[in-house]
């Protein structure tokens, strides 16, 4: 893959609803594009999904800016690269700091995919047209509030509602909604709010029949996690626990989990994610596609990555105009019924808007390869 060089640019986007975590609340995300632009003038674009604050995970926008520059980018020059594959090997020397590789890599499958003039999709081996996608909703100030948001959400067609939870927002809030709702697919996240002391609380969510329960324990925790699978009948899901396809192989045996949301940064790219997304569907552990609260180009590789076979339960990935007042890409990405079309174009399948792209951009530097 001949890349001539590689831009990185800082963005600044206002979202348009704050959303809230059992972390923190989001007013606006800042995060980097890796551009790498060939010879013949194709651009391939990554998006990093680390936040301002290492409160997900270790990593921030400037942890990323100090990886990509002083290690990633140098470790690319004066080598060449037959495929997006080679790109882990390169990186191998640099611990951790995944979210970070995983936008150069994204940036570099996409440059391989348009060299190809194939869909991202396509490269990675996906088949599928359309995705189902669901909605991530954060924790509200009232109930009716949680419930008005979840009403309109049904009514745009989510095909499955995710609610934030943390101790104190639980189990009456997702009660009533159940109430509400009676059928809804609906399941819950707490971003490792919880401990096994808590158990009797985890354990009353039998009762509102969820299709999973996602990360409840500790973000770098995969026995408790265990110790609770046994104890509940709501399937455990795990996000922050899994970076990579020997984290999930370890879970999968000791039973930390039954599903597993793969994340394209937490793991480090396109291609561990490819890895991780076989190897569940070797052991029949179902998987989806969760978000980050991107912009367009984050949103275009998590649903390249989704038309894999194994992505069998809704993601996370909503309509970028639940997000953002404006995106990147053009079109934007829209969800009608709960379901994406795949994009059939090269690459990402999605134009950049430059003007934009430029209007976000609040820094901006250049590497020659
Ligand atoms: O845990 O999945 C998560 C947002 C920020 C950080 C972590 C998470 C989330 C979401 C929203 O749940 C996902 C999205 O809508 O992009
Ligand atoms: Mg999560």
């Amino acid at each position: 893959i001949p890349i001539k060089k590689i831009r990185l640019r800082k963005l600044n986007m206002a979202l348009i609803n704050p959303f809230t975590t059992s972390f923190g609340t989001f007013n606006d995300k800042q995060f980097y594009i890796i551009e790498a632009e060939d010879e013949q003038g194709h651009v391939g674009y990554g998006e990093s999904v680390a936040f301002t604050s290492p409160w997900y995970n270790e990593e921030t926008v400037e942890t990323n800016r100090h990886i990509i520059k002083d290690f990633l980018i140098p470790a690319l020059q004066n080598t060449t690269i037959k495929h997006p594959a080679d790109v882990g090997e390169l990186f191998k020397p640099f611990r951790r700091n995944l979210m970070a590789k995983a936008a150069v890599e994204g940036a570099i499958w996409d440059l391989f995919a348009k060299q190809q003039n194939i869909p991202l999709s396509a490269a990675l081996g996906g088949q599928m047209r359309t995705i189902d996608v669901g909605v991530s909703i954060g924790i509200k100030p009232s109930i009716e509030d949680l419930v008005n948001t979840v009403r309109k959400s049904v009514e745009q067609g989510y095909k499955r509602i995710k609610i934030k939870i943390k101790p104190g927002w639980d189990i009456t809030p997702l009660s009533r909604v159940r109430e509400e709702f009676p059928d809804i697919d609906m399941m819950a996240d707490a971003n490792s709010a919880y401990t096994l002391d808590q158990i009797d609380t985890l354990k009353q969510l039998d009762d509102l029949n969820l299709t999973m329960i996602e990360q409840p324990l500790a973000h770098d925790d995969i026995i408790d996690h265990a110790t609770l699978q046994k104890a509940i009948n709501t399937p455990v899901c795990l996000d922050e626990s899994i970076h990579s396809l020997e984290d999930t192989r370890k879970a999968i045996e000791l039973g930390s989990c039954r599903i597993i949301n793969i994340k394209i940064g937490r793991v480090g790219g396109l291609t561990e994610a490819k890895r991780i997304h076989d190897y569940c569907m070797e052991q029949g552990i179902d998987v989806w596609c969760g978000g980050m609260l991107e912009a367009g180009v984050g949103r275009a590789h998590n649903i390249a990555l989704t038309t894999l076979p194994n992505f069998t339960l809704p993601g996370d990935t909503a309509a970028s105009s639940l997000y953002w007042h404006q995106d990147i890409i053009s079109p934007e990405v829209t969800v009608q019924n709960g379901v994406i079309h795949v994009p059939t174009k090269p690459g990402i399948g999605f134009d950049i808007d430059v003007l934009a792209l430029e209007k976000f951009t609040v820094e901006q530097e250049e590497f020659s390869l």
